[in-house]
Parts: structure tokens; C-alpha cells; sequence
């Protein structure tokens, strides 16, 4: 049995995400940032689209952060001064080019390291993006998908010790009714985290959806549990990069993963820059 004494420090990973923003603001010379994405497969544009960036930093520079090990995945932390109205004070993005995924060492510590670091840098609404498998035929590759609520199959939490957080509405109502402002077509769907890195059998795709699931992957939900615990506000962005194992009668590749990020990627990184600066 661990003894309180040997149990590791719960506060730990807080202090590192201080440091973390204490060097970020070093190394940006911006000391706070207002908003924060995490961009994933296919969503490497967005930053591009949504202003100027005063500094890039490669995040091995940073505590708690390394380099990232899926290629086709980006490497940097950027600050963007967010394009807004003329008059309106500056707003500054922090866009985490790479995210640690459960996959990598099952380390839910590494994986919340991202998230606290911005709660820290001072934002206050967290943008996840992710490409995933659709469950619905429906969902053709390239769709952009709003997540409205998540089901959490990794077995693990980000959070440690009794820490009773409420998960209700965890993915804001109210942002994703900006993001629908910004395109009327968006849907909704419930995303479902496995731990990876394989993608599913066949006959758990067909278990996901019965669970009531409609995207399938192996990011986001984590992030957003160890977001809201930050007091974060929080919307999660999908896009649908294949159809999940089954669903159509083509084996899932990486490469195929890649493509349709790389095709669907001018269009739905001008929509996440258009959310972006109404959040
Ligand atoms: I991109 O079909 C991407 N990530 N689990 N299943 C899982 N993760 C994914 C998938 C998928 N596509």
C-alpha cells in the first residue's frame, strides 16, 4: 500500500504548469493569453488564419513539454494576436501546435499538462480540435463536427485523489451556439476517447454507437475533464477524417488520416479562426 507519505504530490502538476506559463510569458512577451487551442489532425491552419504570430517556441522548450512523436502531428506553442475589431484591445491566442496523447506512456499528468499550462497562462476558454472515425455512414471524411458531450473509455481521469468534479454541460452550450452562428450546417455529436493507439475492432465501433456514441478517438475527453477541474470553458471541435473500422468496407490508415486532414484543412481552419475570434 502507498502511505500519505510516499502518495505522490497532488499539487505537482499544477506547480509545473505555473512554470510552464512563467516561461511562456518569458519567451512570447506576451504575459496572458485569453484564449487556447489545442489543434489536432487536420486543424494545423487555424493559426495562421486567425492573426499574427509574435512568437513560435518549440515545446521542448517549455516544462512539461516534448516533442511531439506522430508525424503528420505539429511541434510548436504559438502566441497570436487574435485579429479583432479596430479600437478593440488586443487579444492574444496560445495555440498548442502538439498534444500528449494517453497512448504515448498512459501518464494523465503529461496528457493534462497542456490544458493547466493555458488555465495558468491566464485563458479562459479552450478550443480542443482532434480528427477522429465517424460512426454515422453519414459522416463523410472531412466533416467538421461539434462536440456536444464525451464518453470516457480510457478507464483513467486526469484528476487525482477525491476530486469530485461536475462534468454537466462540460462542453459549453454557449460556445458551440457561437460556433453555429458562424456556420448553421455544423451537427453535433458525443465523442467517445478509447486508449489507443490501435483504432477499434469492428465490433467495438458497433459497441461505441450503441453506447450512443457518433465519433470515435484517442484525445479530447481527458483534456476537457482536466480543463474543467481549471474552470475552463470549453469547445470541442471534431472533424471527421475516416469512417471508424466497419463502417465502410475499407481498412483504416494513417495515411488515409492524413489526406483528408490535409484536404479538409483550408476550410476548416477558416471556420475554427472565425469561432475563435467571436469567443
Ligand atoms: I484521426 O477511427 C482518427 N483517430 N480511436 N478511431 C480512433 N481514433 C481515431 C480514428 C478512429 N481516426
Amino acid at each position: 500500500m502507498v502511505s500519505p507519505v510516499d502518495a505522490p504530490d497532488p499539487h505537482a502538476p499544477f506547480a509545473l504548469a505555473q512554470q510552464a506559463a512563467e516561461r511562456l510569458a518569458e519567451l512570447t512577451g506576451v504575459v496572458r493569453h485569453d484564449v487556447a487551442l489545442v489543434l489536432g489532425s487536420g486543424w494545423g491552419g487555424a493559426a495562421d488564419l486567425l492573426g499574427d504570430t509574435v512568437a513560435e517556441i518549440p515545446a521542448e522548450q517549455v516544462p512539461g513539454f516534448h516533442k511531439p512523436v506522430v508525424a503528420g502531428h505539429g511541434a510548436s506553442i504559438r502566441s497570436v494576436r487574435i485579429d479583432g475589431d479596430d479600437g478593440a484591445p488586443d487579444r492574444y491566442a496560445l495555440v498548442l501546435g502538439s498534444r500528449t496523447h494517453y497512448y504515448e506512456s498512459r501518464d494523465t499528468r503529461a496528457v493534462a499538462h497542456g490544458v493547466r499550462t493555458a488555465a495558468a497562462a491566464g485563458v479562459q476558454r479552450l478550443v480542443l480540435t482532434n480528427g477522429c472515425g465517424g460512426l454515422d455512414p453519414a459522416l463523410v471524411p472531412g466533416t467538421p463536427v461539434l462536440i456536444s458531450d464525451h464518453i470516457n473509455l480510457t478507464g483513467a481521469s486526469p484528476l487525482e485523489g477525491a476530486t469530485f468534479v461536475d462534468l454537466t454541460d462540460l462542453y459549453s452550450a454557449r460556445l458551440r451556439a457561437v460556433a453555429r452562428e458562424v456556420d448553421p450546417t455544423l451537427t453535433e455529436g458525443v465523442y467517445v476517447q478509447l486508449p489507443g493507439p490501435h483504432y477499434e475492432t469492428p465490433a467495438e465501433v458497433r459497441m461505441t454507437a450503441l453506447l450512443g456514441g457518433t465519433l470515435v478517438g484517442m484525445s479530447t475527453a481527458l483534456e476537457a475533464i482536466a480543463a474543467r477541474h481549471v474552470g475552463l470553458e470549453i469547445l470541442g471541435l471534431s472533424l471527421v477524417t475516416n469512417h471508424a473500422a466497419g463502417i465502410s468496407p475499407d481498412p483504416l490508415s494513417h495515411e488515409e488520416v492524413i489526406a483528408a486532414g490535409r484536404e479538409a484543412g483550408p476550410r476548416i481552419s477558416g471556420l475554427l479562426a472565425q469561432i475563435v475570434r467571436r469567443i
